[in-house]
C-alpha cells in the first residue's frame, strides 16, 4: 500500500463538482485516509508551491489557489500516487485523456481541477504539510 496527496482546486469546488471527483475516488478503489476542506492563506499556497517559486505562472497559480476553498486528502492505494495521476490525466485538460478528472471537470492549465503528487518523496512532504500525524493513522 502507497498513500499520496489529493487536493480538489477551488474551481471544481465552487462548480460543485467536489462530490463527483470524491465518487469517482472511491470507486477507482482508493480508500481517503483523511480530508479536510478549507482555504488556503497565500503564505500556505506559496509554501506548497514553492519548487514552482521562479515559474512565470507562480503569482497566478497563487491567485487561483486561494480564490476559494478547496478540499485537501490523503488517499491510500497500491501504487497510489501513479495510480492518482492517472486517474486525474494530464495537467493541461486540453490534452488529457477521455475518462480522466482533469478532462472531466477542469478548464485549463491553471484551472485544472485537481492536485495530485508527482512522486512518493512529493506524497511524504504534501501529506505532512497539511495533516498532522494523528490523522495519517
Ligand atoms: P502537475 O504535477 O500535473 O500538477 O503539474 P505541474 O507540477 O507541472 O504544475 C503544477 C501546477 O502549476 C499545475 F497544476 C497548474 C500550474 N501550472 C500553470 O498554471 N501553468 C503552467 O504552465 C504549468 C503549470
Amino acid at each position: 500500500m502507497e498513500r499520496t496527496f489529493a487536493i480538489v482546486k477551488p474551481d471544481a469546488v465552487a462548480a460543485g463538482n467536489a462530490g463527483a471527483i470524491l465518487h469517482e475516488i472511491e470507486k477507482a478503489g482508493f480508500k481517503i485516509v483523511a480530508l479536510r476542506m478549507t482555504r488556503l492563506s497565500r503564505e500556505q499556497a506559496a509554501g506548497f508551491y514553492a519548487v514552482h517559486k521562479e515559474r512565470p505562472f507562480f503569482n497566478g497559480l497563487l491567485d487561483f489557489m486561494t480564490e476559494g476553498p478547496v478540499v485537501l486528502m490523503a488517499l491510500e492505494a497500491p501504487d497510489a500516487v501513479k495510480a492518482w495521476r492517472d486517474l486525474m490525466g494530464a495537467t493541461n485538460p486540453e490534452k488529457a485523456a477521455e475518462g480522466t478528472i482533469r478532462k472531466k471537470f477542469g478548464t485549463n492549465i491553471e484551472r485544472n481541477a485537481t492536485h495530485g503528487s508527482d512522486a512518493a518523496e512529493t506524497a511524504a512532504f504534501e501529506l505532512g504539510y497539511f495533516f498532522r500525524g494523528y490523522e495519517l493513522r
